[in-house]
């Protein structure tokens, strides 16, 4: 008896880590995935996604912690959703895929667009050159809420050119292809006669089958120490120390496939989707209560940091996502983007609804 206040302390303490570590993960309800079988031959380089009811979003606190290091707080709460069976490439689009679409087509992308006087009243003549943005690391340490010491817009950088007019992509046909808009995926996904996935499907095809998890794979960052996904280790952005292996984009299946047969659905490359970007798009969907079915988006964008600006949803985190700044490698947590805004770790994939050649109804 005379231990049972000690216990009680304990049990108290030993509780309530337990909710700071797993009581958001209480609120994963199981994958319920549909049991159709694949509706026909997988078209090339696709795999069939089953579909079904999941919980979606990210258990993290916005604050930073060890679980959950900055993740963004965009990615709650956890709701119901329920999507249906899809055709999914299984690695992002390469360089070699996007240079048949070029070269089929003639498409030009809007980093090697000109911006025009028209577009752009008020810039002065010298700043309007086609380009886009590239990362660089800093030369020393600096405070990571300035993300203008590490990205910068570079004249001539686009996806022949991913970091600037003095790199290029030879022998990279296999690597993703980068420097990507939102309407240069588009017109891509047409072409190939599929589509861009919406958050949903993206969210549901990277979770591969599993609940909850904390990544694609599971809970563990690096399982039996195996590297899982390109990431960024060492000080952001100073200096990669490339213990995964690589330092920038990876080769598409550099790493393991997820539950799916999906290459690459965390770190490496940002990916595209369809939905417009609100951050309290999930609260909208809880409020309205119930499993949401396809969901497609909010009808418009809205990021309050950049109200100006229209955004469209990336999801997946890049090759310089890292546990101090960004670890949006976390299944479940969100990225966002300005449509006409490509950068050297921005690219996509694409989905396709089974017998209608990937068209699918969106308000948009
Ligand atoms: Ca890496
Ligand atoms: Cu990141």
């Amino acid at each position: 008896m005379k231990a049972f206040p000690f216990t009680i302390t304990i049990a108290l303490a030993f509780s309530s880590l337990t909710i700071l570590a797993f009581g958001d993960t209480a609120e994963f309800q199981p994958t319920i995935g549909n049991k159709s079988s694949p509706p026909a031959k997988a078209p090339e380089g696709m795999v069939w996604i089953p579909g079904g009811e999941f919980s979606m979003g990210a258990a993290v606190n916005g604050e930073g912690s060890h679980e959950m290091p900055m993740a963004s707080n965009d990615s709650g709460p956890i709701h119901r959703v329920r999507v249906d069976g899809f055709w999914m490439d299984a690695t992002a689009v390469t360089n070699e895929q996007f240079e048949k679409f070029v070269k089929a087509t003639g498409y030009v992308t809007i980093a090697e667009r000109t911006p025009t006087k028209e577009e752009f009243p008020t810039a002065p003549a010298e700043n309007l050159v086609a380009g886009s943005v590239v990362f660089a690391p800093t030369d020393h340490e600096v405070p990571l809420n300035d993300h203008y010491q590490w990205w910068s817009y570079v004249k001539g950088a686009n996806w022949r050119h991913p970091l600037g007019p003095e790199s290029d992509i030879k022998g990279k046909g296999k690597y993703p292809v980068v420097q990507i808009a939102y309407p240069d995926a588009e017109a891509y996904a047409k072409w190939a006669g599929k589509r861009l996935p919406t958050e949903a499907e993206f969210e549901f095809a990277a979770r591969g089958g599993l609940s909850g998890k904390t990544y694609v794979w599971g809970d563990e960052f690096r399982p039996g120490g195996k590297w899982m996904a390109n990431t960024w280790q060492g000080k952001f952005p100073v200096k990669d120390a490339v213990e995964d292996g690589y330092a920038g984009i990876a080769p598409v299946k550099s790493f393991p496939p997820n539950g799916y047969d999906l290459y690459d659905m965390a770190g490496n490359i940002w990916e595209w989707c369809s939905d417009w970007y609100r951050p309290d798009y999930y609260k909208a969907l809880t409020d309205k209560g119930g499993v949401a079915n396809n969901p497609q988006g909010p009808d418009s964008p809205f990021d309050p940091a950049e109200p100006n600006e229209k955004k469209r949803v990336h999801r997946g985190g890049s090759f310089l996502c890292n546990d101090q700044y960004c670890s949006r490698y976390i299944v479940g947590t969100r990225g966002k983007g300005e449509v006409n805004t490509g950068t050297n770790h921005l690219g996509f994939r694409c989905v396709k609804a089974p017998g209608n050649g990937g068209q699918h109804t969106t308000q948009n």
